[in-house]
């Protein structure tokens, strides 16, 4: 796979790279890494992501090459610059978001990078997946350990370990291996300093947050004996607290620190009025199946989907696919 990779990459020389709706350090650290990879080789490239590079990872970006996607204004022929579309940390088109318009117009040849669970391929005229990587940033690194001279560029290899760290959750999740530890052991020989990186992304929070935060948890719900938590931001929610959807990041990790919670689930209100879900589960309920539920997808641990219907109706539907999976997987 990786040998294909290698040879989709070469036999291009513009090539647009994008990720999932709302990027996340995975998506932006794989991209960013790719971008200065493509660069380097005299290759022309550009990163462009729907709505923004999210404001905690601004300073993995400092020469701003991440492009918020702007249909009306600097992207209005997007489709017509690249040679190829590389889309990264996801591998279904529907989660481009407002990108899948220029990709579908796009006479690019289109391919996607990802570890994410899915079912049979659309779309896309190459695929470079990998379920079993704990990121998408551990097939670039891949990639590279196979032939690129060390060292690398620290920014590649900082972008690197920004998606490593995501998609772990700073090493501590399950998908958080031997290999993918001695990944990070290399990218720091090689000049990252994890300290720093972990300044940079976890301890610069605005108050406006840790409000939101605080506004969320007093309206947390424990259902099935403690197993399954809820949580639930409407938009009044960030207007009190004066904040926006940025400040959700991380909010659905957090029930998890509970003793006895296995499931935890986000409902939040989007700007364009859906439903978003974000599910998070501890170790033993396969989240990913009641994502699907709901025409969503992500990782067994790890998985999202939307509805277009209300908070309450929406809560409602999710409670009982929840409830059915817990006890499905957890017999009494
Ligand atoms: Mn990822």
């Amino acid at each position: 796979m990786l040998d294909r990779f290698a040879a989709f990459l070469d036999s291009h020389g513009r090539i647009l790279i994008s990720s999932h709706e709302n990027p996340d350090g995975d998506g932006v650290g794989t991209a960013l890494a790719l971008f200065h990879l493509l660069r380097a080789r005299g290759k022309e490239a550009r990163i462009v992501v729907h709505p923004h590079l999210p404001p905690d990872l601004a300073w993995l970006d400092p020469g701003q090459a991440v492009e918020p996607f702007d249909p009306s204004g600097r992207h209005k022929d997007l489709s017509a610059w690249p040679d190829a579309w590389l889309v990264v940390d996801a591998s279904e088109v529907q989660r481009l978001g407002p990108l899948r318009d220029p990709f579908h117009a796009s006479a690019a040849r289109k391919a996607c990078l990802d570890h994410h669970l899915k079912d049979a391929p659309a779309g896309f005229d190459e695929e470079f997946t990998d379920p079993a990587a704990s990121a998408s940033a551990e097939l670039v690194y891949r990639l590279l350990d196979a032939g690129e001279p060390r060292p690398w560029s620290l920014s590649v290899c900082t972008a690197l370990y920004v998606g490593i760290v995501s998609d772990t959750g700073n090493f501590q999740f399950s998908n958080s291996t031997a290999a993918i530890h001695r990944a990070a052991a290399d990218l720091i020989d090689q000049g990252v300093r994890p300290a720093r990186a972990y300044q940079q992304l976890f301890w610069q929070e605005r108050p406006q947050k840790l409000r939101l935060f605080g506004r969320a948890f007093q309206g947390l719900e424990l259902l099935e004996g403690g197993a399954y938590a809820r949580l639930q931001v409407t938009l009044a929610d960030l207007a009190a607290c004066g904040a926006d959807h940025d400040d959700l990041d991380r909010l659905v990790n957090k029930p998890l620190e509970l003793a006895g919670v296995e499931v935890s689930v986000l409902l939040y209100e989007a700007r364009d009025g859906r439903i978003k879900v974000s599910l998070r589960s501890r170790e033993r309920v396969d989240v990913n199946a009641v994502a699907r539920r709901f025409g969503g997808g992500g990782h067994t641990l790890a998985s999202g989907a939307r509805l277009e219907t209300s908070l309450a109706e929406a809560s409602r539907r999710v409670d009982e696919a929840v409830v059915a999976q817990v006890r499905s997987d957890l017999p009494p």
